[in-house]
């Protein structure tokens, strides 16, 4: 089993340009390497990271302290990482040190073991097979995502999901979209412009201009799809004078709750994330009522409000905040904490989609995450960007291997 030999941190630049950091290690001659994301709108809860030279430092802290040691398990590694870092929030090493030692490490093991990353990680939930996500996939950009020179819209994405829950068929299909959608924005001068994850930026203050634009690519569009939105209401919401707010527009909880219930029933959404700011939560509640009079099959899925952590999923379950999650390893700083949270979320009956950050490098571990555990959806921006696109292949490339598979049986 994996002994750590060695460890190199390296400084990169994310799809941002920003600075983050990739961790190779070796165990003899087999190496595992991870690089970490960054978000823009961020949970408080959410694990905490440190600047990228004192990240490095710690990996030199980590290597000292594992020196000699075997690791049998990822919850060996974690729990290690857990106790040498000794806080909730993994502010001393870093989430961004200890993401990229147990994602690299993962990889170290898989290789070890024979086994492909997907199984390894779908051994370590609970889950009782693997299957492909839906890909939710953000083409019209907008809130913080988007250089505020342009006006963007308010909310932070629009999001196409096709039908199929082949990979290949869905990206397929959003590329389609994508090509008929520039048809819908040309004539409006727009569609030459692009927001941090790849897609669209679309100016204006409507929230509902993006869905509007999207429904009607959807009539001309050869392919079903869905739509979803992700607001990222906690960027919008000023505690202040206690109302939600975008350049000069402004809506009270129940306003804004009554776009989403207009919108949720005009173009048949699929799913709400981060409808209300993360600590309004009696807001969220009266969403989740709403739904229960309706009997909507709406997902509201919690991402600042539940920052992949189980103590939060249970508390906004408790509760009834909620029916779903967005899972992202780097806002809890371990894979076996992530893959924890996702199995409780699970166990409430709740929808788990794994997803990226908006600040992206080329590491694909987020697609065999969201195979292994059987999630949902994959939310990884649009596939105009590299760093995107490269999770979505990632998936396309374990169905193929599936198939080939099931040739040589
Ligand atoms: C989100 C994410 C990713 P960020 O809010 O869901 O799309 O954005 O990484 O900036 O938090
Ligand atoms: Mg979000």
């Amino acid at each position: 089993m994996p002994k750590i030999s060695a460890a190199k941190g390296i400084i990169i630049n994310d799809s941002r340009g920003e600075k983050t950091i990739e961790v190779a290690l070796l165990s003899g001659d087999i190496e595992g390497k991870a690089s970490i994301p960054s978000g823009k709108s961020r949970g408080k809860m959410e694990a905490k990271t440190v600047p990228v030279e004192r990240a490095l430092e710690n990996l030199d802290r980590f290597m000292r302290a594992a020196s000699g040691r075997t690791f049998d398990s990822m919850r060996e590694i974690d729990n290690f990482l857990i106790e040498l870092d000794g806080t909730e929030d993994k502010r001393n090493l870093g989430a961004n040190l200890t993401l990229a030692v147990s994602i690299a490490f993962s990889r170290l093991l898989s290789k070890e073991k024979g086994i492909p990353l997907h199984e390894l990680l779908r051994n370590e939930s609970a889950v009782a097979a693997p299957s492909f996500p839906r890909l939710f996939i953000n083409i019209i950009n907008g809130g913080l995502h988007v250089n505020a020179s342009l006006n963007p819209l308010p909310f932070q994405e629009q999001l196409i999901i096709p039908k199929t829950s082949s990979p290949e068929g869905a990206l397929k299909s959003a590329f389609s979209f994508i090509e008929s959608l520039k048809g819908v924005l040309s004539p409006r001068g727009e569609g030459d412009r692009f927001g941090d994850e790849g897609g669209f930026v679309v100016s204006g203050l409507n929230p509902e201009l993006g869905l509007e634009l999207l429904d009607e690519t959807r009539r001309i569009h050869d392919g079903e799809v869905d739509f979803g939105i992700d607001a990222a209401s906690s960027s919008l919401w000023n505690g202040k004078d206690k109302v939600y707010e975008w350049r000069e527009s402004r809506w009270n909880g129940d306003e804004l709750l009554e776009v989403y219930k207009w919108i949720s029933e005009r173009y048949n959404l699929l799913s709400i994330e981060d409808p209300f700011d993360e600590e309004r939560e009696e807001e969220w509640r009266k969403l989740m009522r709403w739904l229960g009079e309706k009997n909507s099959g709406l997902w509201v899925i919690g991402d600042d409000l539940t920052v992949t952590s189980a103590k939060k999923i249970r508390e906004m379950a408790k509760v009834g905040a909620a029916n779903g999650v967005i899972i992202k390893p780097n806002q809890r700083g371990t894979v076996s904490e992530t893959i924890a949270a996702a199995d409780l979320a699970r166990q409430f009956g709740w929808k788990v989609i794994v997803s990226h950050r908006s600040g992206e490098t080329d590491d694909d571990f987020i697609a065999d995450l969201a195979y292994g555990i059987g999630a949902d959806g994959l939310k990884a921006g649009s596939p105009l960007q590299q760093e995107r696109l490269v999770k979505y292949k990632r998936l396309i490339q374990i169905e193929k291997s599936l198939k080939n598979e099931s040739k040589l049986e």
